[in-house]
This record gives C-alpha cells, sequence and structure tokens, in this order.
C-alpha cells in the first residue's frame, strides 16, 4: 500500500490530500486475455507485466492471465476487452474487423529489416503515442498502451516457394483481414481464412497447405509437424498491439497512468530480447525433432514479393480512409529517418 501522509496530519488523525501526498492504490485485479498460449511471446509479456505492475504497487495490482482459448476464440477476446469483462487484452491480425487501422501492421515490406529498429519506432512517443493512432483505438472503447513485435513472419508450406509463381494456387491460411488476404492474392497464393485453434487439424486434412507464423508459435502450436517447408522472405514481422478497455483506462488514478507507462516503457527491450530468444530456440527445436526444410530468400527473391506489396498500400488507405493514409506515412517516415 502506498501512503504518504504528514506527519502533524498523521498525528491530528487526519488524512491530507494535498500537494506531495497520494493516496493509496486499491487493491484491484486486472484480467488479461492473450492470442496466444502458455510460453508464448504475448504470456511472456502478460507475466512480466503482471509482476512489475505487482512490484510498483506494493501488491496492489494483480494481473491474471488468460491464455488463448480460455475466453473463446480471438475476436471473443476483442469483445471482452471492448466490452469492459476484461481490464487488458492482445490484439493482432483478427482486429482488424474492430480497429481497421491497426491492418498497418499487417502491411508487407513497410518496415525495415532489423527487428530492434521496427520495435523502436513502433514504441517511440511519435508512433505510440500519436493522436491517430490513439483515437483509432479510443474509438472502438479500447486504449493502445503498447506495439509488440513478436518476430518475422516465416511461411509454413508443403512445397518451397521462391517466387510468386511458386505460389500460385497454393491454399495459405491468413488470419481474418482483408490486407492479408489481398497481400497473398497479389503474391499468387490463394488465401483463405481460418481460427488460429483450427490450423493444426485444417493442415493435417489438407484444408489449408500453409500458413503464416513467427517460428515460436509454429513449434508451441506444433504445426511445423505437419509441414515440410518453412519459408524465411522475412517480409513482415508479427505485431500484436496491447491495449486496455478505454473507460477502465480513463478511470484510472494519474498515478497508476504513469506506472502502467513506466512498465510498457521497460518492457519493449526486455520482449523484443525473450521473443528474439524464443524464436531462436524454438527453431532449434523444430530442427531437431522433424526433417522440415529451411528455405531463405535471397534480396532479390524477396523483391520480387516487395514490388507485388506495393499496391496493397492504396487498398490499406481505400479502406480506412484518411486517417489510415496519415498513419501509414508517418510510420514510412519514422522508417525512412531510421535508414538515413
Ligand atoms: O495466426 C494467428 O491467428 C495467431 N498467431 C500468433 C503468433 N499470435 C496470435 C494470432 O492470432
Amino acid at each position: 500500500m502506498r501512503w504518504q501522509t504528514g506527519v502533524c496530519a498523521a498525528a491530528l488523525g487526519l488524512a491530507v490530500f494535498g500537494v506531495g501526498t497520494a493516496q493509496a492504490i486499491e487493491n484491484q485485479t486486472w484480467r488479461f486475455g492473450l492470442e496466444e498460449i502458455e510460453g508464448s511471446v504475448q504470456y511472456e509479456y502478460a507475466a512480466r507485466f503482471g509482476e512489475l505492475m505487482n512490484e510498483r504497487t506494493d501488491g496492489a495490482v494483480t494481473v491474471q492471465l488468460f491464455p488463448y482459448g480460455q475466453l473463446g476464440g480471438l475476436t471473443d477476446i476483442y469483445d471482452a476487452v471492448q466490452s469492459g469483462a476484461i481490464q487488458l487484452a492482445f490484439g493482432s491480425g483478427f482486429l482488424g474487423g474492430t480497429v481497421p487501422e491497426s491492418q498497418l501492421f499487417s502491411l508487407n515490406f513497410i518496415l525495415t529489416d532489423d527487428e530492434w529498429t521496427n520495435t523502436q519506432i513502433l514504441n517511440s512517443e511519435e508512433f505510440r503515442k500519436n493522436e491517430d493512432f490513439v483515437d483509432a483505438f479510443r474509438n472502438r472503447d479500447l486504449h493502445p498502451l503498447a506495439v509488440v513485435p513478436e518476430g518475422w513472419q516465416v511461411w509454413g508450406l508443403q512445397q518451397p516457394v521462391r517466387t510468386p509463381e511458386d505460389f500460385s494456387g497454393i491454399a495459405i491460411r491468413t488470419m481474418d483481414n482483408r490486407l492479408l488476404r489481398e497481400t497473398y492474392q497479389a503474391y499468387g497464393a490463394d488465401p483463405t481464412t481460418m481460427e488460429y485453434g483450427e490450423i493444426y487439424s485444417g493442415l493435417q486434412l489438407g484444408q489449408i497447405e500453409g500458413n503464416i507464423q513467427p517460428v515460436f508459435a509454429h513449434e508451441e502450436m506444433s504445426f511445423y509437424e505437419v509441414q515440410d517447408y518453412l519459408v524465411f522472405a522475412n517480409q513482415a514481422q508479427f505485431i500484436a498491439t496491447f491495449m486496455g478497455n478505454r473507460d477502465w483506462y480513463d478511470g484510472l488514478s494519474d498515478e497508476l497512468k504513469e506506472i502502467v507507462d513506466g512498465v510498457v516503457v521497460d518492457l519493449v527491450e526486455y520482449i523484443h530480447d525473450v521473443q528474439v530468444q524464443l524464436n531462436t530456440e524454438r527453431l532449434d527445436v523444430i530442427t531437431s525433432n522433424s526433417d522440415i526444410q529451411l528455405v531463405e530468400l535471397t534480396a532479390e527473391e524477396r523483391e520480387a514479393f516487395r514490388e507485388l506489396s506495393l499496391p496493397v498500400r492504396d487498398t490499406f488507405v481505400e479502406m480506412v480512409g484518411e486517417r489510415g493514409e496519415r498513419l501509414l506515412n508517418l510510420l514510412l517516415e519514422l522508417v525512412e529517418e531510421h535508414e538515413d
């Protein structure tokens, strides 16, 4: 409990709420919905967030985690945080139906080739606290707190793909957003949407032939067991937004808001290191436990996909309008500044 009362006031038995004093933070539990299972990047983030919140509020705040599956499907998690049934959640590829502007993170080839640089750009005050970005969430009863890249998106396939021609007709599962479907159509593939928890059986039954995940997810969801190739094109990172319910966030005291902000800033480097480590270790697990083939595209091969991805930026602007266009331009400017 955080009490700071003046000696005189304490002697008089009076509570003082003035300059230099703070009220105790009430004991409270925050429910945090995850799109991923225990052991994932989101889980590690949420667990550390909970530990730091608990420490920095002297035990007043407890964070309760709900890994993927406990609250239903992915969109059930977003509904729960929008309605205030839970206070916190991660949202990524399926969030496009709720926050269309969040599909910005689904665009391919818009960030740099360096993961740490991208993490810093996305969590800069300039981006994370940009009015358009914040409003895109707040207009949907949400409040964005941090942007969390979780590693390169890697294609799990039954055959090697090095060129858009190789992708021709491949039934690839994407997360549920139009930007991703348009991107994979542009690459020549045949995209289809499916819930995260249904991918394994979809692959096993041949309903889909490929899916796109960071390495850690290919491993922990066992997708690699039913795929023959992992193709590294470094076309995009998997990016999730850590968000709270808007009214809940607005109701926090300034002191708590400051503590939350301090924790998310401290977690930027922490979670970057964790995701790099998890993705590296899990690739070792995959290659030790299977004879899956790894394919890495050359710069020239990547360029063919990059060119095909460019018109999808116009689709993004068409879909989300001026606010989306300003956000896309902001991101491109920040990337350019880092590349200079
Ligand atoms: O592909 C998906 O649906 C899920 N993949 C990851 C790595 N996290 C959450 C997301 O919904």
